[in-house]
């Protein structure tokens, strides 16, 4: 094993078990949770040794500097530590880590950057915990209005501003005004380096895609004396809408998902009064997206006609195309001579990439797998990705 490799294995080994689930193997790092507070802390923890101030934004994200925070013009790479409920270890988690140790490379190599490298860590990537995904990175780049996601509630009904301890402090154009560029490394969410045979590629584009609720209103009823004519199931229009979901993906070659549901009363002797369904949409094209969000929609009304029940439909979520910046993407790719690769993941970097300069750097993931415990990464892998990542922020940060 490599030097890199063992110190990358030294640093991950510290945060392996934070928030693990014993039972699935998975990550239960919500944010702000208890497990996302310790890695908080680990956090200001690494950047005190490496004597990088931490500044955070008053929406929860945090951001360590090595350099003038006032300079301006600095080069910004990190990720998230939050996680999807029993999801993989490193994603997320492994651009923060990579960012430490590549800045630790860049160091041991006698460089000294003449603009400020920064290392962020984005509050509430996931949207797992308050329902909005790169929550952190909306708020800093006023993509989400501050009351909206003050008010946005876990399913304890605590409210994003009572987790974050106070209101968000909202968009900051002056921070985002001194990130001249944004690159953050993550785990890739599938396996094409591993058909590439590449442990490294950047990034080309997100797809567009989206979080829309569906709900599904019938008549709560006894589930014994209600004759089956009688009855406003919402439970029926839900199923047939997830299937029709699914049918309609198919069609356009796109993604269709619905893994959240929420039932009331949820009592298996009672038909329910409501049904709540989150289909989680995504397709290379917004024309397509569109058409398949459309599509499932008219599929639930027409149902929903035949089974007496109401639809509501309410969209939670929603990123456009994300093209990352050719000529950023360009240049790393020549820097790196590694291959380029469109993603359907959305990332905090899709979210800034609107505002600046953004790049992706995605590390090899043998299983292809992602949001599971089953995600992984070998370390020789994630020590190439650190050292590319040094050279990235060297190109950028250095010259
Ligand atoms: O859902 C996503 O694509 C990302 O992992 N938040
Ligand atoms: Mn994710
Ligand atoms: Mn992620």
């Amino acid at each position: 094993m490599t030097d890199l490799a063992a110190r990358f294995r030294q640093l991950w080994d510290e945060l392996a078990p934070v928030g693990r689930d014993e039972r699935s193997g998975g990550y239960l790092r919500y944010a702000l949770t208890e497990p996302e507070l310790w890695l908080r802390a680990w956090f200001r923890e690494q950047a005190d040794r490496r004597g990088m101030p931490v500044h955070s934004d008053g929406n929860g994200s945090l951001f360590a500097w090595w350099g003038d925070p006032l300079a301006g013009d600095a080069v910004l790479t990190g990720s998230h530590f939050d996680s999807v409920p029993h999801g993989g270890a490193y994603d997320g988690p492994l651009g923060i880590v990579s960012a430490f140790l590549a800045v630790d490379e860049l160091r041991a190599a006698g460089v000294t950057p003449v603009r400020p490298v920064v290392v962020g860590a984005f509050v509430e990537e996931e949207g797992a915990r308050f329902g909005v995904p790169c929550l952190g990175s909306r708020l800093l780049t006023g993509e989400i209005a501050v009351d909206r996601a003050a008010g946005l509630r876990d399913a304890a009904g605590v409210s994003f501003a009572e987790a974050l301890g106070e209101r968000p402090a909202g968009a900051d154009p002056a921070l985002l005004g001194r990130f001249a560029a944004f690159v953050e490394l993550h785990v890739e969410q599938g396996r094409a380096l591993v058909e590439l045979a590449a442990p490294v590629a950047v990034a080309s584009a997100i797809w567009p895609h989206g979080r829309w609720r569906f709900d599904f209103h019938g008549e709560g009823n006894h589930a014994g004396t209600t004759r089956m004519a009688d009855r406003r199931d919402p439970m029926l229009t839900y199923a047939f809408t997830v299937l029709a979901a699914n049918k309609e993906a198919r069609l356009r070659d796109a993604h269709a998902t619905v893994a959240r549901v929420a039932v009331e009363p949820n009592a298996t002797n009672a038909i329910p009064a409501k049904v709540t369904g989150w289909l989680d949409a995504r397709a290379a094209e917004p024309a397509t997206l569109h058409g398949l969000v459309e599509a499932v929609r008219a599929k639930a009304a027409e149902r929903a006609r035949r089974d007496g029940t109401e639809l509501t439909l309410t969209e939670e979520s929603a990123t456009p195309l994300v093209g990352f910046d050719g000529g950023l993407a360009k240049r790393l790719t020549t820097l790196l001579d590694a291959p380029v690769l469109p993603t359907g993941a959305g990332h905090d970097a899709g979210v800034l990439a609107a505002h600046l300069p953004t790049a992706m750097l995605f590390v090899r993931n043998p299983t292809g797998v992602s949001h599971s415990p089953a995600e992984s990464a070998t370390d020789a892998d994630c020590a190439a990705g650190v050292t590319a990542l040094a050279r990235v922020l060297e190109e950028l940060a250095c010259r």
